[in-house]
């Protein structure tokens, strides 16, 4: 097995970025050797720091797929590696801004202080200075109306961006998804491991999670301020957590591993 999971309202409470109610499961992912990948659209600074809390040291997936960090020694590697894809961060800040001169209206990670993201997410100034440090792809607060919206949309669509909805913001990002990252980690892992085939769960909430869930073998839909906008794919132990954020994680996990024959 091998845990490819969302961060914000899956492993981390959606309002308190507690993952407390889900330890007993991350234990027992520990103690049976099973890599727990981040994959999230948070940013490496973010992720880099929580892993340090936690006391965990793994490869992971920053900023919805745009980079793939492997620490050093993680996959036997003598030096930390980071693998950067697609469209860089100015390019799509550049981009945004002639759609606000065309007259969309948006509040992005860019035009906000970390002070202003900080009183939007519940983060400490120094978490949201932290998720700031963008390498490709800019979250951003919609303030146009629905109609606006699609246009928007479409005119980033034409300079080769997408936007994908997390918690509660929208991301602006190029053409590569949490889906592309995970593969790329599972390619090096099945490497290590050989011919031993590897199952995969997937664990998320939101709709920017989406194509994880149905690169998965297993698909867990978490609970959540939109989980209802996940569709939850057809695989074999596909589930939905009842519970939210970590306490439905942690249900979930120690199910599979239960079913999957894990002491
Ligand atoms: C942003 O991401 C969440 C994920 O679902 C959201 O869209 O609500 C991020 O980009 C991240 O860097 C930040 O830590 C988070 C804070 O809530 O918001
Ligand atoms: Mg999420
Ligand atoms: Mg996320």
């Amino acid at each position: 097995l091998i845990v490819f999971t969302d961060l914000d309202g899956t492993l981390l409470d959606h309002h308190s970025y507690s993952w407390r109610a889900a330890k007993p499961a991350m234990a027992r992912l520990g103690a049976n050797g099973i890599p727990l990948i981040f994959n999230s659209s948070k940013t490496a600074a973010e992720i880099g720091e929580l892993q340090s809390m936690m006391g965990l040291r793994a490869p992971f997936i920053a900023e919805n797929g745009a980079a793939v960090v492997i620490p050093s020694g993680c996959l036997g590697n003598a030096e930390e590696e980071v693998v950067h894809v697609g469209i860089s961060y100015d390019e799509v800040v550049r981009t945004l801004l002639v759609q606000r001169e065309s007259g969309a209206r948006f509040r992005s990670f860019d035009d906000l202080s970390a002070a202003e993201v900080a009183a939007l997410t519940r983060l400490t100034v120094a978490e949201a200075a932290r998720a700031k440090q963008r390498l490709a792809t800019v979250p951003l607060l919609w303030d146009g109306t629905d109609e606006e919206m699609a246009q928007f949309r479409a005119a980033l669509e034409l300079e080769g961006l997408r936007l994908v909805q997390g918690g509660r913001f929208w991301h602006a990002l190029g053409e590569f998804d949490k889906a592309e990252g995970a593969r790329f980690l599972l390619k090096r892992y099945q490497e290590l491991y050989g011919d031993e085939p590897l199952l995969t769960i997937a664990l998320g909430d939101s709709p920017n999670d989406q194509r994880l869930l149905e690169a998965a073998d297993i698909p867990v839909v978490i609970r959540g301020v939109n989980s209802d906008q996940v569709q939850l794919p057809s695989s074999r132990h596909a589930m939905r957590s009842l519970k939210p954020g970590p306490e439905g994680w942690n249900e979930c996990v120690l199910n599979l591993l239960f079913e999957y024959g894990y002491p």
